[in-house]
């Protein structure tokens, strides 16, 4: 048997070195528990980035994806499969919009909504071709393709890694009046933006700054695109995040979630007026659209839906921020408690660089917790949407114990 030491190692000499992980080797997961090697048991509050919504393993999604894996995996776009218009019906009926373009990983979905906003932009805006331009916000993380992060600002994900793809300009996030100034630019095809932005560290924009935004593009023609990788699939307490603001945007990114984070699907939405400017032959993926992802996706929202996710997120949410912002108050190690939903995170009363974020994880995973730094002062908590309100006092109750080991000693 395999140790959790051993496996460290083997990832350590043969992997990659592009990720730091906290040192824990799960092997097994069932709702919102995960176990390592040596069969600890945790609380999972970091759900695979949003990805596992529904929880580890759901029977109903894992039943559909061997019914399907059984049937038929994958048979590429040169032919129809029996299961890809039942999706993209399902999708329509679900999100509201005309078409779906599906693709696999996150990054993927930006990218094509990036193509699709740029050609709408010489097909019917009549931007010279070559000058469309995207803007983005400050902060962003869209991915980790070269022209994804051509417009980040992170010096990790950025630097060394150029030349880069021209055609973003970067504008401070939740401010409208730099969207304002920056629509005045008749080349600019479209607005990328993150409904809260999650790599930032969980930053929610006020109130109101999504409505504002997507009325600015429509008044310019300008397309609305919401990056709802992370935020979307009833995170935040809604179905999308833009539903909070009952903002319909004009493209929406789906990913993570969709597929209950047992496969990777990812979707680009959009109006017929939108969509219908790709044609055959100008984009597509090998996997996109395969009956496997088709089938997984369409169980993973039925999920979402039958049991009531995204009012639970909200419900659930507003107990956690309740809870964790009690202890707040009288800490000196816990600075505040932001989010929506069950997207949230704590920031922690220290410097960006220090490690005391990555501490506290440290003493959270002793406690059989797992939750994710960011920022080195930051820590992020989402639990699967599937967690009940006693398991999400009892792992409250773990991270205030875990807080109070850190708070300084007067
Ligand atoms: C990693 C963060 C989360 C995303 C949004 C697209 C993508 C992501 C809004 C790309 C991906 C990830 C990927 C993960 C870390 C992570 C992350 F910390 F960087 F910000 F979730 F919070 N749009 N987010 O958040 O999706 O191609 O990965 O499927 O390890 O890079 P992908």
């Amino acid at each position: 048997m395999l140790s959790s030491k051993q496996a460290i190692h083997l990832e350590d000499k043969y992997g990659a070195h592009n990720y730091h992980p906290l040192p824990v080797v799960l092997d097994r997961g069932k709702g919102v528990f995960v176990w390592d090697l040596e069969g600890k048991k945790y609380y999972d509050f970091l759900s695979a980035y949003s990805a596992v919504n529904q929880g580890h393993s759901h029977p109903r999604i894992i039943n559909a994806l061997k019914e399907q894996a059984d049937q038929l995996t994958l048979t590429s776009r040169a032919f129809y499969n029996s299961k890809l218009g039942k999706y993209e019906e399902f999708m329509h009926k679900v999100f509201g919009y005309d078409k779906v373009l599906p693709m696999n990983s996150g990054a993927e979905a930006v990218e094509t909504a990036i193509k699709i906003a740029r050609k709408w932009a010489y097909n019917k805006k009549g931007i010279r071709e070559g000058d469309a331009k995207i803007i983005v916000a400050n902060g962003n993380f869209h991915g980790r393709t070269t022209t994804i992060i051509s417009f980040s600002v992170d010096p990790d994900a950025k630097d060394e890694f150029g030349p880069y793809t021209p055609g973003f300009e970067v504008i401070p996030y939740n401010d409208i009046n730099a969207l304002e100034k920056a629509l005045q630019d008749p080349n600019v095809a479209g607005f990328l933006v993150e409904p809260i932005q999650g790599e930032a560290g969980v930053f929610v924009p006020d109130e109101g700054y999504l409505k504002e935004a997507s009325q600015l593009c429509k008044q310019k023609g300008v397309l609305f695109i919401a990056d709802e990788v992370q935020t979307g699939i009833a995170r935040t307490g809604e179905m999308l995040c833009c539903d909070h603001e009952g903002v319909r945007p004009d493209m929406i990114i789906l990913g993570k979630a969709l597929s209950g984070g047992v496969y990777p699907v990812s979707a680009v939405m959009a109006d017929d007026e939108i969509m219908n400017v790709i044609q055959p032959g100008q984009h597509g993926s090998t996997f996109g659209g395969n009956p496997l992802a088709c089938a997984v996706a369409m169980e993973a929202i039925q999920v979402i839906q039958d049991e009531n996710l995204a009012e639970r997120a909200k419900d659930l949410g507003d107990i956690f921020r309740k809870e964790i912002g009690r202890y707040i108050k009288q800490s000196n190690i816990a600075k505040l408690v932001r989010g929506k939903g069950l997207l949230n995170a704590v920031v922690i009363n220290d410097s960006e660089d220090s490690s005391t974020a990555w501490d506290i994880c440290m003493k959270l995973a002793e406690n059989g917790l797992l939750a994710k730094p960011t920022h080195g002062n930051i820590i992020r908590f989402a639990p699967p949407l599937v967690i009940t309100k006693e398991q999400l006092l009892d792992a409250c109750e773990i991270i205030k114990m875990a807080l109070r080991e850190y708070e300084p000693v007067a």
